[in-house]
């Protein structure tokens, strides 16, 4: 395992450091005999406070990402299977911030929870072609706060994908050229080494394809899994659901969502105003600063709207990369669970598991008009970001649910 040597050479800057302050000393001390110090004082003394600067940075930033423009994995420690190279993620750094201005800057990164394909009425087995192009952007995370995105077709989640159990799969992965790292899919649904990750390793400016059969129903996640830290591209908003359609398709219903959850790990805090890079010790700690649905806050609020009377279906995964979601719906309760998204159903569910790299599929009726927020009710994640609402409109159903008018107790004493 190469790694960019920053160790050594760290030794030897404190190590030439001390012999230069012993220099300088015994130069003061015998200032008269010898006049080379005198001649040479003012190099001498900028390499020293290059050396000395040089000392600190590294003692500073090795193993924790770094500052301002560079979002990148910057002497990231990984004791995962990948290795450093071909390129040293130092070198990433700076032709991050070299190129700062020329990334493609996305107005909204949210894949629209309502904008999806809808269901499949065929019934038979296709092979169907499916283009994913892998990106290096920047856009909104929060008002004011951008973040160097990894994507998958401009959006987080990648575009929500639909096939039928049965169907043959032609993935074309294209890398775009101002890509800076290699990107990859690992789809969960594939059956074969890597979900074809190993496949469809594409380095910038490339494309790499793969054909796979979708042997069982359910809704998978797909995902980034590309060195240097497969966690790193997917913290950078890089996954999304593939839907494999059972042979008689899902039950018809009136509406269908498509919303992920995901976290970002940013250094300074939540809420940080401007440009915020990404933290790779963050991530190894767990500790995003955001948590959000479809890549963003306010990535699925005020999107997704519905009518009293219609049956509602929400096609829920997590992108992780650390944390597992309670998803619940604020004032309702879900009728059908399809239990981490597989083929065991559960009825009358409050809140329901999705860990990372899992999915669900719920559904539930609307009976009473008003807001329905989706949240994560680890309820620390809504104050980071994991909520949004589905507006609902139509008659008010005073059976199920009549507020009281307000009683002023005072008036009677
Ligand atoms: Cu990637």
């Amino acid at each position: 395992m190469h790694t960019f040597p920053y160790e050594p050479l760290r030794i030897l800057a404190a190590v030439l450091f001390v012999v230069l302050m012993v220099g300088a000393y015994w130069h003061y001390r015998h200032r008269k005999q010898h006049d080379f110090f005198t001649k040479y004082k003012m190099p001498i003394v900028c390499v020293m406070v290059i050396v000395t600067l040089f000392v600190f940075y590294t003692a500073l930033f090795a193993g924790k990402g770094t500052t301002g423009h560079l979002s990148v994995y910057y002497f990231g420690n990984t004791q995962g299977p990948f290795e450093y190279g071909p390129e040293l993620p130092l070198m990433s750094s700076i032709k991050f911030f070299l190129h700062f201005d020329d990334f493609k800057r996305v107005e909204d990164i949210a894949s629209h929870p309502a904008n999806i394909p809808p269901p499949l009425k065929r019934n038979h087995a296709e092979h169907v072609t499916i283009d994913l192009v892998a990106e290096e952007v920047i856009a909104e995370l929060a008002d004011g706060t951008t973040f160097n995105y990894w994507v998958f077709n401009e959006q987080v989640p990648g575009p929500m994908l639909r096939v039928r159990v049965g169907d043959t799969i032609t993935v074309n992965l294209k890398n775009e050229m101002s890509s800076l790292h290699m990107h990859s899919v690992d789809f969960h649904a594939t059956t074969g080494p890597g979900g074809g990750a190993k496949a469809l390793q594409v380095p910038p400016g490339e494309t790499r394809s793969l054909t796979w059969k979708a042997l069982a129903p359910g809704a998978y996640i797909y995902h980034c899994a590309s060195k240097h830290s497969v966690g790193a591209h997917n913290a950078h908003g890089q996954y999304g659901l593939i839907i494999v359609e059972p042979e008689e398709g899902f039950p018809l219903v009136d509406r269908e969502f498509y919303v992920v959850q995901g976290e970002f790990y940013t250094r300074g805090k939540t809420g940080d105003k401007g440009f915020v890079a990404f933290d790779s010790q963050a991530m190894l700690d767990e500790m995003p600063n955001y948590v959000v649905f479809n890549g963003r806050v306010n990535g699925i609020n005020g999107k997704m709207e519905a009518k009293v009377g219609e049956r509602v279906r929400i096609f829920f995964g997590n992108g992780g990369v650390a944390k597992t979601s309670a998803f619940h719906v604020i004032g309702e309760i879900f009728d059908n669970v399809h239990h981490e998204a597989g083929t065991l159903m559960n009825h009358n569910v409050q809140t329901t598991l999705v860990p990372a790299g899992g999915a669900t599929i719920v559904d539930f009726l609307l009976d009473v008009p008003g807001d329905y927020i989706l949240v994560d009710h680890a309820l620390a994640r809504m104050d980071k970001g994991a909520w949004g609402a589905i507006k609902v409109t139509g008659e008010e159903n005073h059976d199920i649910f009549r507020p009281h008018q307000a009683v002023d107790s005072r008036a009677h004493h």
